[in-house]
């Protein structure tokens, strides 16, 4: 397999202008042809024509309308090259033939549950016909489909229906043409069996939008939810980025079997079925909250990736990022901006830092991949986002705006890089961004450290920061980084104290905004040591550092237990408050590791104790805050803060924690559970949502104790629930403790929903996830299941990937959880070379565990490795997690 660098990106000899494609739908075979105006970069030059083609069989060729002979190209598996072009504009026209019914990868052109779709990023177009498929060639596409009207009589392409007509034997046909450039990633095709929901949005300048939003005629239904997501997704894109629709039609189409979340296809977003349905009955409020973002993010993206893309596929966070970024405000404008960053960090922290610590590290922008579909990762997206959010940080949200709003200005229409957001933002606010670019070529998350000290005499107080970037493969050497650092002060009673001037590399400077003190300063942090001390400070303050979680490092500080307790108790910042409860938490977790690992007795902390009772008794907080407050940092956080990772320890930990909690918290607990039930309709909303959360960890706390009292409490709540949010949660709650409870109301749900695909998903997960001992039995039961099937990605996901996220069976020290996975990735790279490398990242940190488990996961990266036949998609993966 051939590696592909950044440093030797090259712009195109030749750019398209025109592409008119026509689709012949059939049911053995699918014809396509496509007509090109191609024109040479350089006028005059005839350097060969190499298009990329995957899978694709070539009828004919022809140039200016004559058909080439067969010296005049060539044809491999993986291209076709024309050796002389004529020198100046031409058309091309190519005919192939491709096999949609046959193709299982789910990307191309494809089948899914009787309906044709489409999945083109990143490099998906190359199965569908010969292309130049790089996303800096941009074209205007119209679209001829033609079918079976009675199999297929919906007919979707991108931009507007033209002309729609039947013809002989039963035919029928559409015309598609959109106005707009586009890369070819961003084609789709969707004909099927088909109703929609229909609904229409008028810009603010007036212009109407129709919007649909299309399934099997069962599911409309359940489109509600996502139709009211889109709807405010372009309400808010117009409030604050000024940024409106551009066509009279915008579709979205949900298929059962989808790689990915979701795509922002140009007026067709084809997505996921479990990001576009929910009732609820059958979706939680986490569903809910997922396909808000989600359709927010696609819809984000008709700005930000498909107006202004990506000059090559090392630049995807340009659109990534920026895009996540765009639908995290978005969530967070819709509901709490406080419970919502928690999410998005804890996020951060459980999937990228890993991550980022791992053998497949790599910088926001990769240097080189071998298969682009493996870098849609947690650093290109989120941590993507966090580099984005620290231009605002450091710009405020106006000058923020008009960086983007140049940014537009200047883009509109092209592929472009990185450094031109960068530029955008920089230009437009005259700001000196000194070292940030490093944010974009560094992997490995900064260590920031800061000891902080107070002179009484003089007032002031010091705050000294070291940071380090630990080394990842390929940069051992790392220079510093530009961390923008959000710091309060607190004073003995708790409130934040003004601050207006700051030393800082000897000089005082002033940080009051019109003449006023601020109560929350962004330091710029850009060297290796650097050192800031306030003055004006009259008493020795406590610091809230890192306010907002505003820069992605790991913040090591030298708080004490009582400064910790103090910020949990009083932090006017809502993610430091919650932010103080996870220091104390990780390091509680981390002494309690050491006490099991030596064989002492453990004991909980009664301060600790204390301070979540507080918490869970303040009346005066969100009830969502409350429940992340009360949530321990997950088992994987911990073990990255070990030398040696010990996934039996850790959750043995964990599991005390949580029985100890619930012991000494009993009466708050179930006062808890009683308090927030509620027999109001289901309603998506902040409040509601948030006495369900609250209720439900409530629930899973008492359940933990496994005692027939809290069985017989979770059996009510599950009974008694009119919505899956609870119901799931109460089915968690009772299926932590192994036992005949447990099996029933298994067997229950599954009886209750076998008929609905995604709820029997969610069951899969639940049980795949399961710590219970020897779990992997039942795991390999399921696989066996009727309604399980390797080929639909959300089952792989939920059965295998849940699997995985298990600490202790998938890492069993028998290696039974390890072979497992070994042998679902063959069968599955068979398949679905993008499933099976995301489902072999499991084994990426196998370095991370005692020799026992390295060897066992050893055996099986290497078993994968020999095989023949090898996906390029999962040898990455596995060659590099081996390296
Ligand atoms: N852009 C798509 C992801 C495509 C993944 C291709 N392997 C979804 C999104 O981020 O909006
Ligand atoms: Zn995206």
């Amino acid at each position: 397999p051939k590696e592909i660098f950044l440093k030797d990106y090259k712009m195109p000899d030749y750019y398209f202008d025109t592409v008119d494609l026509k689709f012949y739908l059939g049911e053995e075979k699918t014809f396509v042809s496509s007509k090109i105006t191609v024109f040479p970069r350089v006028e005059g030059s005839s350097s060969p024509l190499v298009l990329d083609g995957h899978d694709v069989k070539l009828l004919t060729i022809r140039v200016n309308g004559k058909e080439l002979k067969e010296n005049d190209y060539r044809v491999d598996s993986r291209h076709l090259t024309l050796h002389s072009p004529p020198g100046g504009t031409f058309t091309l026209e190519i005919a192939t033939e491709i096999y949609p019914q046959k193709n299982t990868s789910l990307e191309g052109l494809y089948k899914s549950s009787g309906n044709f779709c489409t999945q083109c990023e990143a490099e998906g177009f190359r199965k569908i016909t010969f292309y130049q498929d790089r996303p800096d060639i941009m074209a205007k596409y119209t679209c001829y489909i033609e079918a079976d009207k009675s199999l297929y009589p919906v007919l979707l392409s991108n931009g507007n229906l033209v002309e729609q007509g039947d013809l002989e034997g039963g035919k029928h046909f559409a015309i598609w043409e959109d106005p707009f450039k586009k890369p070819c990633y961003l084609f789709a095709l969707v004909a099927g069996q088909l109703e929609s929901r229909d609904g229409s949005f008028v810009t603010r300048s007036g212009q109407k939008v129709a919007l649909r939003i299309w399934t099997p005629s069962q599911d409309v239904p359940k489109t509600a939810h996502a139709m009211y997501s889109l709807k405010a997704a372009m309400k808010w894109d117009e409030d604050v980025f000024g940024l409106e629709y551009d066509l009279g039609l915008y579709n979205i189409v949900a298929v059962p079997d989808f790689n990915m979340g979701a795509m922002e296809n140009k007026s067709l977003n084809i997505f996921n079925s479990n990001l576009v349905l929910a009732s609820p009955e059958t979706a939680s409020d986490a569903d809910y909250a997922a396909i808000l973002g989600v359709v927010g993010h696609e819809y984000f993206h008709n700005w930000t990736g498909n107006r202004v893309t990506c000059r090559d596929w090392f630049q995807l966070s340009l659109k990534e990022g920026l895009t996540v970024f765009r639908d995290q405000e978005f969530s967070s404008d819709m509901g709490s901006r406080a419970v919502k960053r928690i999410a998005d960090v804890s996020k951060l922290r459980n999937y990228q830092f890993p991550q980022d610590a791992g053998p497949m590290a790599h910088p926001v922008r990769p240097h080189s991949y071998i298969k682009m579909d493996n870098f849609y990762t947690v650093t290109v997206y989120e941590k993507g986002a966090e580099v984005v959010r620290m231009y605002k940080t450091l710009l405020g949200s106006q000058g923020f705006r008009k960086g983007m709003d140049l940014y537009f200005k200047r883009h509109d229409g092209q592929a472009v890089t990185c450094e031109d957001f960068f530029a955008a933002m920089r230009d437009a606010n005259d700001a000196d961004f000194a070292n940030f670019l490093t944010w974009y070529s560094q992997a490995g998350t900064p260590i920031l450290k800061v000891t902080t000290s107070y002179n009484p005499e003089a007032h002031t107080f010091s705050l000294k920061f070291s940071q380090d970037v630990p080394p990842t493969p390929g940069q051992s050497v790392k220079e510093p980084m530009f961390i923008p650092v959000a710091l309060g002060l607190l004073d003995s009673t708790g409130k934040d104290m003004p601050l207006s001037s700051v030393y800082h590399g000897g000089i005082l400077q002033s940080i009051a905004i019109n003449n006023k003190p601020v109560y929350t300063a962004v330091l710029p942090v850009t060297k290796k040591d650097e050192e800031f001390v306030f003055s004006d400070i009259p008493e020795q303050p406590i610091p809230s550092i890192l306010r907002g979680y505003s820069a992605p490092v790991r913040l090591e500080t030298d708080l004490s237990d009582s400064d910790l307790f103090f910020l949990l108790a009083h932090d006017s910042d809502e993610f430091n408050r919650w932010e103080a409860g996870q220091v104390l938490a990780r390091k509680l977790m981390l002494s309690l590791v050491a006490d099991i690992q030596q064989n002492k007795q453990l004991v909980l902390n009664p301060k600790f104790v204390l301070g979540l009772k507080s918490i869970l008794s303040d009346s005066s907080l969100d009830k969502e805050f409350i429940a992340k407050a009360i949530t321990l940092p997950g088992e994987g956080e911990i073990m990255d803060m070990m030398e040696v990772a010990d996934p039996d320890a850790v959750h043995a930990v964990r599991t005390f924690i949580r029985k100890q909690l619930a012991q000494e918290l009993k009466e708050e607990l179930i006062s808890t559970v009683v308090n927030n039930r509620c027999s109001e309709e289901y309603v998506f909303d902040h409040p509601q949502m948030a006495r369900r959360a609250l209720k439900n960890i409530a629930l899973a706390y008492l359940a933990s104790l496994d005692e027939p009292e809290f069985t017989e409490l979770a059996l009510h709540e599950y009974r008694a629930s009119t919505n899956m949010t609870e119901q799931f949660a109460a089915l968690a709650a009772i299926a932590q403790n192994p036992g005949k409870t447990r099996d029933d109301v298994l067997a229950d749900f599954y009886n209750k929903w076998q008929h609905d695909f995604l709820v029997v998903n969610k069951w899969f997960a639940l049980q795949a996830m399961s710590d219970i001992p020897g779990n992997i039995e039942n795991v390999r039961k399921l696989l066996n299941h009727p309604a399980f099937d390797l080929r639909n990605p959300n089952k792989v996901y939920s059965l295998i990937g849940g699997f995985c996220g298990s600490r202790v069976n998938f890492h069993a020290k028998d290696g039974s959880g390890y072979e497992f996975l070994g042998e679902i990735v063959l069968q599955l790279d068979k398949l679905n070379p993008q499933t099976a490398s995301r489902m072999v990242s499991a084994f990426s940190r196998w370095r991370r565990y005692d020799k026992n488990r390295q060897n066992l996961a050893k055996v099986q990266l290497e078993k994968i490795l020999s095989t023949n036949g090898l996906s390029e998609n999962v040898f990455e993966i596995a060659s590099k997690s081996l390296a």
